[in-house]
């Protein structure tokens, strides 16, 4: 599992370590805005953030909902809310919800907020950190909503010295670097998904599985995205549906064949890529049902 994109090795040191890190912070903060891709929300979920977080309360944010299913990011979002958390979903591309987003940690808050006061502690601004696996959105979130009004309030005492807190709103700060966690990998079924969201390099898992998977859910939960982008029906009770699969693509896209065969590589790249981009449509890959906890 050691070939990841953007140079993050989860070797177990490196765990360690990020771990270590986020405890230190998470004591001075008063809330986590954990990140997850509302294309897979659990497989997107680090495994051990409750372990890391503990009681620190936490708004679950969904992030990529322009690119994920509006019928289960409603369902998502219910999920969590009935496992206690705040939750919500937000496109990061075309983002305002600031408001929406303090509100709720606001909202979270508010007794200890109250209780602090009714001791007789000054007022002060709720503190927030961001956590995430990698490529949920985490740094397009600080930055649009740090942009807003990008008042950096230098370092505090007791945080980490590269560490800056900003100031978003009159009762709202925010760390300015996330914390980055790892993602299930030990887990096949979400080692798929991960990959399919583009959060690890697809290829430390055998592509061809990874095609074949994809395929089998897409005809069964969104046949009709296949048949407008590659006029694709696929027949599971036919024993050759994934070489007709592969055939019928590289016929649809003129990819040239290779030494009289199909190119399987170029067909799996070009697929791959268009599920990457959002081009195929809004997918999501898991469902609240299928998770057990
Ligand atoms: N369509 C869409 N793209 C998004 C959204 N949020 C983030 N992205 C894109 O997803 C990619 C990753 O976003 P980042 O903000 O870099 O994610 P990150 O969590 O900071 O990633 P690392 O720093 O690598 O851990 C970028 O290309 C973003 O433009 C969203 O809500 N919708
Ligand atoms: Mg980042």
């Amino acid at each position: 599992m050691a070939n990841q994109k953007m140079n993050i090795h989860w070797f177990p040191g490196h765990m360690a370590k990020a771990r270590r890190e986020i405890s230190e912070k998470i004591k001075v903060i008063d809330i986590v805005i954990e990140l997850v891709d509302a294309r897979a929300p659990y497989s997107s979920k680090n495994p051990m953030i409750n372990e890391l977080v503990r009681h620190k309360p936490r708004l679950i944010v969904l992030t990529k909902q322009d690119m994920a299913d509006d019928r289960y990011t409603k369902q998502w979002v219910q999920y969590y809310e009935e496992q206690g958390y705040q939750a919500m979903s937000v496109n990061l591309k075309n983002f305002n919800e600031y408001q929406k987003v303090i509100e709720k940690c606001r909202c979270v808050l508010k007794e200890k907020m109250e209780k602090e006061l009714a001791r007789g502690l000054k007022p002060r601004a709720i503190r927030a950190m961001v956590l995430g696996i990698p490529n949920v959105g985490k740094s397009t979130f600080i930055n649009k909503l740090a942009n807003r009004k990008a008042t950096v309030t230098g370092n505090k005492p007791g945080v980490t010295k590269a560490q800056q807190i900003i100031r978003v709103a009159k009762d709202f700060e925010l760390f300015d670097t996330p914390g980055v966690l790892w993602p299930k990998l030990d887990d096949e079924h979400v080692a798929k998904n991960i990959a399919l969201l583009g959060s690890i390099k697809q290829n430390i898992l055998p592509l061809d599985d990874l095609f074949i998977e994809a395929m089998k859910y897409l005809s069964m939960h969104y046949p009709q995205l296949l048949k407008e982008r590659y006029q694709l029906e696929i027949d599971l009770d036919d024993e050759d549906w994934i070489i007709k699969t592969f055939d019928h693509i590289a016929k649809v896209r003129k990819i040239k064949p290779l030494r009289g065969e199909t190119d399987y590589d170029r067909v799996m790249e070009l697929f791959f890529s268009e599920i990457n981009d959002g081009s195929i449509g809004r997918i999501t890959w898991e469902t609240p049902l299928c998770v057990k906890d």
